[in-house]
């Protein structure tokens, strides 16, 4: 699930002149996403990483990917590297933002102050999928790595959402089939459709189509019935059961099809309040919708 680009489209791709972005509402622009792909498609083999990427995220047995862009985000600046990753991105899906008052790209740092288990919290970000309480999660949630944790926590934790759910009881997964289930609350936001509140974790669909909409973080911060949470708990420990986990690393940018894999973070190294804000961990976070008819978003 990691993927290197050869050095002699590294050195290529440090050469394309991408201009800036524009955007159609919350989307990339379609002229954007033709104008990157009429330069990244004149360096020989951007296509195929291109499609390895695709065929990794929606092929069988595939989920996620690491492509590692560490020499390329040395060798350009933070916004001609942003953009070339925006060209990489718009390959799998139409880059989004659902914040409006968020550029595309949006930093998750590191707080000391906020709740420890939310996002750019310091403690363990449990097995969640991002926008869980939209009618229409994002098909896909990527994070490109600029710094890691210098004290060496924070390692990324991924797990197959179908393949846990299919290693419990019978009677667990018709509770986790049923409207029961909320989490959070929902503002202002764009392109990801309405609430939905109450949400059944499994929606019926066959397995590998739909999400399995769930954040382990509702078993502490919403009211559910005792069998519920009993079956969401069950859920949540065959996730980790089956995780992998890696550090990612200053370039690394991880896609996940939130339609298979769920995602969440070890917690990052006690002591970040005594390492400087400029200093810290630092991801940038981008969000995608499938294309119609591309085959991830049946
Ligand atoms: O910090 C991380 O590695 C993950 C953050 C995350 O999943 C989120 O903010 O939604
Ligand atoms: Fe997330």
């Amino acid at each position: 699930m990691f993927i290197d680009i050869p050095s002699e489209l590294e050195t290529d791709l440090i050469d394309r002149p991408l201009p800036p972005w524009e955007l159609d509402g919350s989307f990339l622009a379609q002229s954007s996403m033709e104008e990157y792909r009429t330069q990244l498609t004149v360096t020989p083999r951007f296509g195929e990483i291109a499609t390895t990427l695709r065929h990794t995220l929606t092929g069988a047995g595939g989920g996620y990917v690491v492509l590692r862009l560490g020499n390329l985000a040395k060798a350009l600046s933070g916004v001609r590297f942003r953009r070339l990753v925006t060209g990489f991105a718009a390959e799998v899906a139409v880059p989004f933002s659902p914040f409006p008052r968020w550029p595309l790209w949006k930093d998750i740092g590191v707080k000391v102050d906020k709740d420890p288990g939310k996002s750019s919290g310091i403690g363990y970000n449990a097995f969640h999928m991002d926008l869980v309480n939209g009618t229409l999660p994002p098909d896909y949630t990527t994070l490109l790595c600029v710094r890691s944790d210098s004290l060496g926590g924070g390692l990324s934790i991924l797990s197959d959402a179908h393949a846990a759910v299919s290693r419990l009881p019978e009677a667990s997964r018709a509770l986790l089939a049923e409207s029961a289930y909320h989490y959070g609350t929902f503002f202002d936001l764009f392109g990801v459709g309405e609430e939905y509140k109450p949400f059944p974790i499994l929606d019926g669909t066959a397995p590998g189509e739909g999400f399995v909409r769930f954040t382990a973080k509702m078993l502490e911060r919403s009211q559910l019935s005792p069998a519920h949470a009993d079956a969401a708990r069950e859920l949540a420990e065959e996730l980790v059961r089956g995780q992998v986990s890696f550090m990612l690393q200053p370039g690394d940018y991880l896609i996940v099809n939130q339609r298979r894999f769920l995602h969440g973070r070890e917690a990052l190294h006690s002591g970040q309040e005594t390492v400087p804000i400029n200093d810290r961990r630092l991801l940038l976070q981008l969000f995608l919708r499938a294309r119609a008819g591309d085959g991830s978003a049946a």
